[in-house]
């Protein structure tokens, strides 16, 4: 008998006391997780005095835990369940300290074993189950809801692997597979008893029941188990703990007997290996789709176990009347993804809860809510149906009725507009039909969003123009955050004291309060800016060691950080970055040094393993910073680095060491991003285009704090079909130079030819990334960079109205958004 098949032996609750919190209890409790628990007695390698403090500090939560449960699960308690195949946490160690509000003690405690936090913490391996923004957002918002005490529980799933590792060879991108849990992972709770089963294959049954109605089975199906695996989401010295659930998938137990009974009872037990497939790795494709089967098996294996789980617990409270199962339960699908949901729960309600189609699609679209992320062409999922056909026959029957039951509706409001009606529905026509897994989830929902003002906009104005037609108060705009726990408090310890001393800690819960300081950068407080520079100073030697150690090279913390860490992509234009640090280089060779700043110019990110393209740009930048930083002519003027296997614990430390975000996608591309807030919130300028939520950190700040630069997202579509890059060049000595620079081999010497490919695609009219159309503007905004540089009083006035205007990018008040407007939840009642 496992623990997923048992049934419950009831027990007394045990009560259940909060340890303890001062240091001697944490040491003891440390010392015996070390010596009883993992048998570890004198020297050992140092992951296990995480392990070991890990422990000690999820005893500590599971009070909070096991209230914030109970009061999640009330009778009659709305709840909102984040559906995601990205969490992309990072480490926990470090942020439950700061929530749990016991760095002091336990700092105290390690001392007594002759070891500190900082070896102990960064001993953590990144939970990367993520790829990006996304991944990330699905992060905050867990964090935030937890700090608010929203009864939202995170679904997602537990993969073997996150985010490949990335290593530099000879200037190329090497993935390395990342086995983070092969250590184990001390912050989950396996919860065994609450495994789902998860069908796929097999073929329906159509038959009439006993009451003489039409019913359907889904049968000979090859089952999966999902197991759930726990981990805390701490909220901010607020006693509440939520969930985030990430399911792991297992075979089931039954054999073919057949083939058990033939004598092969390996290959027997061997077959059942490929459903663990399912939660082994996370897809690395960000913002594109490779519809790949495992992919849709992993979409189908999240939503239904998530929606089984919720459903189990709503039964579990008494629940028998369906009719109310919407008034309490709301999903909200993180892109496309998980959106197999809306015909999931269908099956569920309909095949399994014996309802009816009207009642259930009542039901379902009034607790689905959808928020998009991309208004690039190919992230937009689509399945292939025959492959739907195949792995899930019966949710393909569904969508089916979905579809045609909702053109009939299309028919009714536009009678005679075929071309609407293919438009609009669900199943793309072609050669291979496809499943339009957006319309889907627009036809399933009650709310769509976008995640800044301008991408919310645009989605309306375009891709989902028909449907907002048909229902506009459906779309609505969530404006994407961060939270400011980990990315200021943790991240940044010597600002979150400097700003506490002058306007007390609420803003850390309170984010809009940094508007406080906004009297404070008038330079009248010589005392403050002084200090607000040295708390930067000390963040870009911090900075400054790391990239010595990663990349070998030295960046002087003096000169101007130029920084721009995110996904490799050829929209968000590393490429733009690179051909500016280019032209820099020629003015030096030149003798061009009127109004110079020394630089450090840092990128990093990773490119997905079947980007070619976005390989080939790591490339080029490697290459670009070989020439450069051995160039003794160059003296230290410009510095240039490549920062391999960016990851949110690099970005704790490259956050804070910023003084120039670089934010220079091609307008009306990046749907928000979310590096712009973390980077403006620790006191950077940015360099970026009107583009996502760039265009409202421009106008939190004011157009005098920000370096504007490029096209318009309208400018951008007016160009499409007249853009001629020569042109660009022909008129242009600087970007010629630049360019020519590149095609003579000056950076590609043992490699001829190597960068051939980007040239052709910046010049080719059909570049849609419109690269050398911003060229000379970006060029000129960095001069004003420069300048603006020169006069560091005047930098930092603007660098702390920067912070100072950050608090609207605050997931806190992004979840007090979808609360009030999608989810509508009571805030929990575990007191403090
Ligand atoms: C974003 C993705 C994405 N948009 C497909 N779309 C993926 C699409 O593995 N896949 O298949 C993974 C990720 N990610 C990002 O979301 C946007 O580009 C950012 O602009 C935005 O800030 C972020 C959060 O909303």
């Amino acid at each position: 008998m496992t623990a997923h098949q048992s049934t419950y032996i009831p027990y007394i609750p045990v009560p259940l006391d909060p340890l303890p919190n001062d240091a001697e209890a944490l040491g003891s409790d440390f010392q015996r997780y070390l010596s009883y628990h993992l048998g570890r007695f004198q020297g050992c390698p140092p992951v296990y005095l995480y392990q070991a403090l890990s422990y000690t500090l999820r005893d500590r939560l599971m009070v909070d835990w096991r209230n914030t449960w109970g009061d999640h699960l009330q009778p009659g308690k709305r709840r909102a369940f984040y559906m995601s195949l990205e969490f992309l946490i990072g480490r926990s160690l470090g942020n439950n300290l700061l929530n749990m509000d016991i760095c002091e003690p336990t700092k105290q405690a390690l001392l007594q074993y002759c070891t500190n936090m900082e070896e102990v913490s960064s001993q953590e391996p990144d939970a990367g189950l993520g790829n990006g923004g996304l991944g990330r957002l699905a992060a905050c918002f867990m964090d935030s809801c937890a700090t608010l005490r929203l009864p939202v529980v995170g679904y997602g799933i537990r993969y073997e692997y996150g985010m490949f590792r990335q290593h530099i060879d000879n200037g190329y991108q090497v993935e390395d597979p990342d086995h983070w849990l092969r250590d184990g992972n001390p912050w989950e709770v396996e919860r065994a008893e609450y495994t789902q089963r998860v069908q796929f294959g097999g073929h329906t049954e159509h038959y009439t029941d006993d009451n003489g109605k039409r019913r359907v089975r889904w049968v000979s199906t090859d089952d999966v188990l999902a197991i759930p695996f726990d981990m805390p989401i701490s909220g901010y010295k607020n006693n509440t703990v939520n969930t985030l659930r990430l399911w792991k998938a297992t075979a089931t137990d039954e054999f073919n007997l057949a083939e058990f009974n033939a004598g092969s009872y390996t290959e027997a037990v061997e077959a059942k290996n490929h459903a663990e497939h399912i939660s082994m790795v996370l897809y690395p494709n960000d913002s594109s789709e490779n519809g790949k089967e495992l992919r849709l098996r992993q979409q189908y294996f999240l939503a239904s176990a998530s929606l089984k789980d919720a459903i189990r617990m709503w039964e579990r409270q008494g629940n028998t009347d369906y009719s109310k199962f919407a008034a309490e339960n709301v999903f909200q699908m993180n892109d496309t993804h998980p959106t197999v949901a809306v015909a999931c729960l269908m099956r569920i309600l309909i095949d399994e809860k014996g309802l009816g189609w009207e009642a259930a699609w009542e039901i379902t679209r009034n607790c689905m809510a959808y928020t998009n992320h991309t208004l690039l062409p190919e992230a937009l999922e689509r399945w292939p149906v025959p492959l739907f056909a195949r792995l899930l026959p019966r949710i393909l029957e569904i969508i089916y009725e979905i579809n045609a039951r909702f053109l009939r509706e299309v028919s009714m409001r536009w009678p005679g507009d075929t071309q609407r009606q293919q438009r609009m529905s669900i199943i793309e026509e072609g050669p291979v039909q496809q499943v339009r897994m957006a319309w889907l989830a627009i036809v399933g929902s009650f709310s769509v969003n976008g995640v800044a003002a301008l991408h919310s906009q645009l989605l309306v104005d375009g891709l989902f123009r028909d449907f907002y037609e048909l229902w506009p108060e459906k779309f609505n705009n969530k404006t994407n955050g961060v939270t400011p726990r980990r990315w200021v408090a943790h991240a940044n310890p010597g600002m979150t004291a400097l700003i506490s001393e002058q306007i007390g800690d609420g803003w850390i819960r309170d984010l809009s309060q940094l508007a406080k300081l906004k009297p404070l950068a008038v330079p009248e407080h010589a005392a403050f800016h002084q200090q607000w520079r040295a708390v930067k100073h000390a963040n870009k030697q911090r900075l400054a060691a790391l990239v010595k150690q990663e990349c070998g090279v030295d960046f002087n913390p003096n000169a101007l950080f130029d920084v721009q860490v995110k996904r490799i992509h050829e929209y968000k234009r590393q490429l733009l970055n690179i051909l500016h640090v280019i032209h820099l280089y020629r003015r030096i060779k030149l003798g061009r040094l009127h109004n110079w700043a020394d630089r450090c110019v840092l990128i990093g990110g990773k490119a997905a393993p079947g980007y070619a393209m976005a390989k080939r740009i790591i490339k080029l930048i490697n290459s670009v910073a070989e020439v450069v930083n051995t160039d003794p002519e160059v003296d230290g003027r410009l510095k240039v680095a490549f920062i391999p296997n960016y990851r949110v614990s690099s970005m704790e430390i490259i956050a804070p060491a910023a003084d120039l975000s670089e934010q220079i996608s091609t307008a009306g591309k990046e749907a928000s991003g979310t590096g712009n807030m973390k980077f403006m919130m620790n006191g950077a300028l940015t360099i970026g285009t009107y583009d996502g939520a760039n265009i409202e950190i421009l106008e939190a700040v004011g157009q005098e704090n920000f370096f504007l630069f490029g096209l318009r997202a309208e400018d951008v579509s007016e160009l499409r079909h007249a853009y001629r890059p020569w042109a660009y060049v022909e008129r242009d000595d600087d970007l010629r130079g630049v360019i020519e620079w590149i095609r003579s081999g000056h950076f590609s010497m043992t490699e001829p030819g190597i960068f051939d490919m980007i040239l052709d695609a910046l010049l080719s009219p059909h570049d849609p990334w419109m690269t050398l159309a911003d060229f000379r503007s970006y060029v000129e905004e960095q001069e004003r960079v420069s300048l603006a540089w020169q006069d560091q009083e005047h930098w930092t006035h603007m660098s702390i109205l920067n912070t100072a205007g950050s608090g609207f990018f605050s997931t806190d008040r992004t979840m007090e958004e979808y609360n009030r407007d999608i989810w509508k939840l009571k805030p929990g009642g575990n007191g403090d």
